[in-house]
């Protein structure tokens, strides 16, 4: 799963990329800020792991993640910039957004930047769609072809969605349809979390960015979230650790670092869930898309347990911390089930796969 960042030069991208992967990329106050291309890996908190790992103490732990891709800044006009194919593998769009002010842009408007960047992401989709569906007359002119006439139809349904500047992932499509699409990996269909960047002055404002700003509308569309960070003090607080940290969110006047809902709003907006899985080696957390089978689940740890699956083992994770985890505990009272390989795993459950590798 990849994530890539996204919004105005100066937003705070790169701050951000680099509190969420822990990496130490240089934020750029006075460049032009467009040059840039930077991956890392993003660790989803997860207090359930935590206390899987406490209570198994196995040698290693291992957090679901997923991939963050820090991207040059795209301005108003400069939808060039979105060919990258960077942009075009992304999942989900982290758009970072200005909410602080500034002494060269000046006083933050985001409701402006948010409708901005939307319609750069639809007319470059509507640029996508044209161009299809120009080749698709000129070759239906010569031979009707079944395949073809479809996909004329849906673009066409696509366009006047876009031209009525309704980015692509409000708009429902049939199975088969979305997968006849699939392909053209349209920039306003990927899920967005528009993240508010506040001032560190402002981050009591967070809660209330949505009606501050306007954003109820925003906030209400298909697939996309509206949160907020403070980019440049969230920083301060992923540098201490301990009774220090909590002591200085305390002072900040927050719970827990605000990263740590953004990164798990990026995990519900890319619709994944975390089953768990035990040993002495390593507890983790695998991220699944929700609605995954057992099977395929098993796939994701490994292509030869799903090959030779036979049964999987499961119990939910509250079952197991409210027995100490003593799986003992767990069959005696009938809590250790075991399904078939079209069972529909849900979040927090613990799986233990059973299989059977086929030899020749
Ligand atoms: N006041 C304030 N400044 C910020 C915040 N986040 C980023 N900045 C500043 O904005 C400038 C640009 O940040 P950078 O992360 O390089 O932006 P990018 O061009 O979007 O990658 C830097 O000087 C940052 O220190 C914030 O939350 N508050
Ligand atoms: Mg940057």
């Amino acid at each position: 799963m990849k994530i890539g960042l996204i919004g105005l030069p100066k937003s705070g991208k790169t701050t951000l990329f680099n509190l969420l992967t822990g990496s130490t990329v240089a934020t750029a106050r006075y460049d032009a800020g467009r040059a840039e291309l930077h991956t890392g890996v993003a660790r989803v908190p997860d207090p359930r792991v935590d206390r899987l790992s406490a209570l198994f103490k196995p040698k290693k732990t291992t957090y679901a993640s997923f991939e963050v891709v820090d991207l040059a800044g795209i301005a108003k006009g400069e939808r060039g910039g979105l060919e990258t194919k960077e942009f075009r593998n992304a999942d989900a769009l982290l758009h970072v957004v200005r909410a602080f002010a500034d002494e060269v842009a000046g006083p933050p408007d985001p409701r402006r930047d948010i409708v901005d960047l939307e319609t750069e992401l639809i007319l470059a989709d509507l640029e996508v769609v044209e161009r299809r569906l120009e080749r698709l007359e000129a070759s239906l002119r010569k031979q009707r072809k079944e395949v073809e006439a479809k996909e004329q139809e849906i673009l066409r349904r696509l366009t006047s969605a876009l031209e009525a500047e309704t980015p692509l992932r409000a708009v429902e499509l049939s199975s088969e349809e979305a997968k006849a699409i699939r392909g053209f990996t349209f920039l306003s269909e990927k899920p967005i979390l528009h993240c508010l960047n506040l001032d560190e002055k402002a981050i009591l404002d967070g809660p209330a960015v949505v009606e501050k700003y306007g954003l109820h509308e925003v906030a209400a569309r298909p697939r996309t979230r509206v949160g907020w960070v403070s980019a440049v003090i969230e920083t301060e607080v992923a540098q201490l650790a301990g009774p220090e940290q909590q002591a200085f969110l305390a002072e900040l006047g927050l719970k827990e670092p605000a990263i740590h809902r953004v990164l798990s709003d990026c995990y519900t907006l890319l619709g994944l869930i975390s089953f768990f899985t035990l040993g002495e080696d390593e507890v983790r957390a695998w991220p699944i898309p929700e609605g995954t089978r057992a099977q395929d689940a098993a796939d994701t740890v490994h292509s030869d347990i799903a090959r030779g699956f036979i049964r999987a083992e499961v119990n939910s994770y509250d079952d197991l911390v409210a027995v100490n985890g003593s799986f003992a505990d767990l069959r005696a009272k009938g809590q250790l089930r075991l399904e078939g390989k079209d069972y529909i795993v849900r979040d927090g459950e613990v799986c233990h796969f059973r299989f059977n590798v086929a030899k020749g």
